[in-house]
């Protein structure tokens, strides 16, 4: 195998996805970590920007919803393969607690997932609750773990009004003063994060670790 360049690699993910090849993307997975590429700057600004290019592929008709299904795996194949090589947490000392799920209605993971993963490894406890998560399950779960953070994503107009939701529930149940919550997914935005009285918006999974780690110190 030819050793491969950041820039080759970031490239070749983002053409990977579009051209929906599984195998392709496993085997740039592969390769990127055999030439000692930068997982994190691969999934970011080369899987994901694919993945966003396949929506707006999507959006004007130039691709299916099978296309884009298979889009997905491709990168979630990828992601899976990548995730082995992100660095384990060096601190000892534990950040804090994270909750973090894809908000009620919305079955969109792959960044979500990213998020936790990278916050994990950062030094985070994380509970992922997975997609489609309702609401009350985000409350009893911040309750359980004495969570700092809460964490959602919406990528979808009409899930994203459940973050707000969120919010209100937190307060209701008495504990929205002991938690900070973040706000996250294509759906969001830094207004939308103000709008609601979230404490985070952010826009990839990196700059998330950066503000959660602000967000608890
Ligand atoms: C892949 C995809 C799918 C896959 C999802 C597979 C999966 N397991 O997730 C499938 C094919 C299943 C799917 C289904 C649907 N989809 Co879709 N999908 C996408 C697509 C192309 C990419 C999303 C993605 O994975 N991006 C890559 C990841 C890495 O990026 P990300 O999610 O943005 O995450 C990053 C940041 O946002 C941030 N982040 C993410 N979460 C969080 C959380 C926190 C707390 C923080 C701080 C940060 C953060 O960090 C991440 C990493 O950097 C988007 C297009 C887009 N622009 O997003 C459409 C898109 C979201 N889908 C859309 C639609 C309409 C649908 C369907 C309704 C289609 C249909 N007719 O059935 C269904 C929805 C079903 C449902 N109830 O949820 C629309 C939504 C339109 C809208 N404005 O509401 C979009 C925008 C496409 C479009 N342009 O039309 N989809």
């Amino acid at each position: 195998m030819a050793t491969l360049s950041m820039e080759e690699a970031i490239q070749k993910a983002q053409e990977l996805v579009l051209d929906i090849d599984e195998d392709g993307a496993v085997q740039l997975a592969k390769d990127a970590l055999e030439s000692g590429l930068d997982p994190v700057r691969l999934l970011q600004e080369g899987f994901t920007v694919g993945m966003r290019r396949a929506g707006e592929m999507f959006e004007a008709e130039e691709m299916s919803l099978p296309e884009m299904i298979i889009a997905a795996d491709c990168m979630t194949a990828a992601l899976a393969i990548l995730e082995e090589a992100l660095p384990e947490a060096s601190a000892v000392e534990k950040l804090g607690t994270v909750v973090i799920g894809t908000i009620e209605g919305d079955v969109h993971d792959i960044g979500k997932t990213i998020v936790g993963t990278l916050l994990g490894v950062s030094g985070f406890e994380v509970h992922d609750l997975g997609r489609d998560v309702a609401i009350g399950e985000f409350v009893r779960m911040a309750q359980e773990t004495n969570a700092d953070l809460v964490g959602s994503s919406a990528l979808m107009t009409t899930t994203m009004v459940n973050q707000a939701k969120l919010e209100a529930a937190l307060t209701e149940a008495g504990i929205r003063g002991n938690v900070k919550t973040m706000v996250g997914g294509a759906a969001a935005t830094q207004h939308w994060a103000d709008k609601i009285g979230a404490d985070v918006y952010a826009e990839s999974a990196t700059e998330t670790v950066a503000k959660a780690k602000e967000a608890v110190s």
